[in-house]
């Protein structure tokens, strides 16, 4: 059996959140943990389809999104969740969220050099933020807080996804959570 938690993954546009927690989300399956993954694309496109990219907006989308977490967390899921989460309050208020309720989260930041995200630009969108046809891009022209203390730490520039999978899921052990 395992515990709930959440592994709260933050980092800039394209650092590689969303990929690792795929990656993850195989291979917890593949040792029968339950796993669920929350991001950008499944939750502002429904629970969240009227915020935007405000800093007030972004706080109320992180608020949300931890709620639904410590949800899924207290039902024994092991949650990924995978946000930009630029500012450290908001990671804050979401961690203090899992603690006031005896559920463990691990803050995992996923990071990458703005020059390596911005060359990958799967999207295309750093591009356009350069050019100035998206306002208030992470990194461009708004903010990202790094994590001063996160219990992981991954540099996807010099990792491959299989050791930061192995990473992870070693921690998961050492912590008795898997
Ligand atoms: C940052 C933006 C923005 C702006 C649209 N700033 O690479 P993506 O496309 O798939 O990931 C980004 C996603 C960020 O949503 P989050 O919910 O993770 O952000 S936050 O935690 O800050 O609330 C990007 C896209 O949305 N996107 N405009 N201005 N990212």
């Amino acid at each position: 059996g395992h515990k709930g938690v959440t592994l709260w993954f933050t980092g800039l546009s394209g650092s590689g959140k969303s990929t690792v927690a795929v990656a993850l989300e195989k291979a917890l399956a593949a040792r029968g943990v339950l796993s669920y993954r929350l991001d950008g694309d499944n939750i502002r496109l429904g629970i969240n389809s009227n915020l935007g990219f405000s800093a007030e907006d972004r706080k109320e989308n992180i608020r949300r999104v931890g709620e639904i977490s410590r949800l899924f967390a207290d039902s024994g899921v092991v949650v990924l969740s995978s946000f930009i989460s630029p500012y450290l309050d908001d990671r804050e208020m979401v961690r203090r969220i899992h603690k006031e309720n005896d559920l463990e989260f691990l803050e995992v930041f996923v990071d990458c050099p703005l020059e390596e995200a911005e060359s990958r630009d799967p999207k295309g969108l750093y591009k356009k933020a350069r050019a100035g046809e998206i306002k208030g891009f992470t990194g461009i022209d708004d903010p990202y807080e790094a994590p001063t203390k996160p219990e992981l730490h991954l540099r996807t520039d010099q990792l491959t996804l299989e050791q930061e999978v192995d990473v992870i899921i070693k921690n998961l052990q050492e912590r008795g959570i898997i």
